[in-house]
């Protein structure tokens, strides 16, 4: 299938708008526009007028008209808009899967995932409008009733990134919209036609039911003008924000300098130890699809391999070998594995982490070159790197948005590799390959990986979305998807209702008048 047939099945226009209230479109031309180029070819394939302040006031009147009825709409109800927007995504799939591949450069197996992310995390939401439970809690006094419930919080702003350009927003608003919010998203200005391309999918839904306008809205703007003006709008009480750690910092303290709440997905740093008692055949596979996936460009990717120094010779023998089999190239084509970088910027940073690995006296063990000739015109692809160091080298403790993998050898117990993995700023997603149960139950206990995920015989990346979603330390703390990460969205109330006659005072306070 043709871009130009995608485009056209999707609604795109070749020049787009960049700011709707569900199905109203804003009509801002004088603010610049957003080319959108594709890194699987280096071609633009469309333009969005970015979004004005104005535009931005006018989405901010329509959330202030939808979330009052919104929010008055039973819970279930809300489910079932959700359980609709997961049949369109459903009939959409292939259509936005491809798109995302265009524009992100991820394989199409990858882009097909991304969207069946959609589809789970909206089936999940749809049981989820039936759950959202709060306690109820004995009360130290008679004939009272003490319990807690859960309301509707708000306007949640969603600002995503460029490398799940659709998942990530579905986690957020659909447990955002069955919990009764309403939804400001603001995605990444090197994936815009994907955002507009969920956002023209779910207006049908919202036309069919006679939602009101501004339930879920989309702005896509510069970051100095619309991303900043979210963070310290009080009118969005929630700011949940996927994207690098010094952006989340700022971002984290300009939304607390109101008392905002934010969920934070910042960078992640991930490590894999690999023991003497790891089954290499499960270990090999996991590995290589971890770091070099996505073209590394995932949150969740393999960064740092920890392996014990029995087995290190016989691991970088079996990796090397498997990065020397690996296909590189246009991700449409269903055979290549690994596709471009998001853009040169990119390759750029690519080249420079591998400059400074070199200087900082890390080797690379293999790859790490930027691609030229006949199928890699855009500049934008490079052959996944292998990289020996210590643990010592300072870029280690770097997230490096890019296919390096670092080698480091451990000796002695799986302790020991531990604390290497624990050595660094970020906390998002871990993982062990052992066959022996302590080693394992040690990695996951109180002493173990430090991250908000761990794992045990799998890899860090490809993360389902029935579990929280989210990391420690650097990473931000926030939790989004499943489990109970719900409660996030949600204003928490806690209630005591006195049935009786009498008025006992709590704590046995005994006050006459
Ligand atoms: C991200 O990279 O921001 O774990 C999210 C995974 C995905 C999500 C990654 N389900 O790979």
């Amino acid at each position: 299938m043709k871009l130009s047939d995608v485009l056209e099945a999707l609604k795109i226009e070749p020049k787009n708008m960049g700011s709707s209230t569900g199905t109203l479109w804003g009509r801002t031309t004088d603010q610049g526009e957003i080319i959108s180029i594709s890194p699987i070819t280096g071609d633009p394939i469309g333009s969005v007028f970015r979004a004005s302040q104005n535009d931005y006031e006018w989405i901010m009147d329509a959330v202030g008209v939808a979330f009052p009825i919104w929010r008055q709409v039973p819970a279930p109800r809300r489910g079932d808009i959700v359980r609709q927007i997961g049949l369109k995504l459903r009939e959409h799939k292939v259509l936005l899967g491809r798109l995302v591949t265009f524009e992100m450069g991820k394989s199409l197996q990858e882009g097909l995932g991304e969207v069946q992310e959609m589809i789970d995390i909206a089936d999940f939401a749809v049981g989820l409008s039936r759950q959202l439970y709060g306690f109820t809690m004995p009360s130290e006094r008679p004939d009272h009733r003490m319990y807690d419930q859960y309301h509707p919080l708000g306007a949640v702003g969603v600002i995503t990134t460029f490398n799940f350009p659709v998942a990530v927003w579905s986690w957020n608003a659909l447990i955002a919209a069955v919990c009764g919010d309403v939804v400001i998203w603001k995605p990444a200005s090197k994936v815009p036609l994907t955002a507009i391309a969920v956002q023209k999918i779910m207006a049908d839904v919202i036309r069919k039911n006679d939602l009101p306008e501004g339930v879920f809205n989309l702005v896509i703007g510069s970051g100095a003008v619309i991303g900043e003006r979210m963070l310290e709008d009080s009118r969005i009480p929630l700011i949940s924000l996927t994207g690098s750690t010094d952006v989340g910092k700022h971002a984290a303290a300009k939304v607390a300098g109101r008392l905002g709440k934010t969920i934070m997905e910042l960078g992640g740093n991930n490590g894999v130890i690999l023991t003497e008692n790891a089954n290499l055949e499960m270990a090999v596979p996991a590995i290589v699809f971890g770091a070099v996936g996505t073209a590394g460009q995932r949150c969740t990717s393999i960064r740092r391999l920890i392996v014990h120094d029995a087995i290190y010779d016989r691991v970088v023998q079996a990796l090397k070998k498997a990065y020397g089999a690996l296909k590189i190239g246009d991700p449409t084509d269903e055979t290549n594995q690994v596709g471009p970088l998001i853009d040169r910027g990119a390759v750029k940073d690519f080249a420079s982490a591998l400059d400074r690995i070199r200087e900082q006296g890390g080797k690379i063990l293999f790859g790490g070159r930027i691609l030229t000739g006949p199928g890699y015109e855009s500049g934008c692809y490079v052959t996944p790197a292998l990289v020996a160091v210590t643990h010592d080298c300072p870029i280690v403790q770097e997230e490096t948005f890019a296919p390096i993998l670092y080698l480091i050898r451990y000796v002695g117990s799986v302790d020991n590799a531990i604390v290497l993995h624990n050595a660094v700023p970020q906390g998002l997603s871990s993982a062990i390959f052992t066959r022996n149960l302590s080693e394992a139950e040690i990695f996951l206990s109180a002493r173990g990986s430090d991250c908000g995920i761990a794992n045990v015989n799998i890899g860090t990346s490809g993360a389902e979305i029935g579990g929280a979603f989210g990391g420690e330390k650097e990473t931000g703390g926030g939790r989004e998807s499943g489990s109970d990460a719900w409660k996030a969205y949600m204003r928490r109330q806690t209630n005591t209702i006195n049935y009786g006659n009498e008025l006992p005072l709590a704590q046995g306070i005994k006050f006459e008048i």
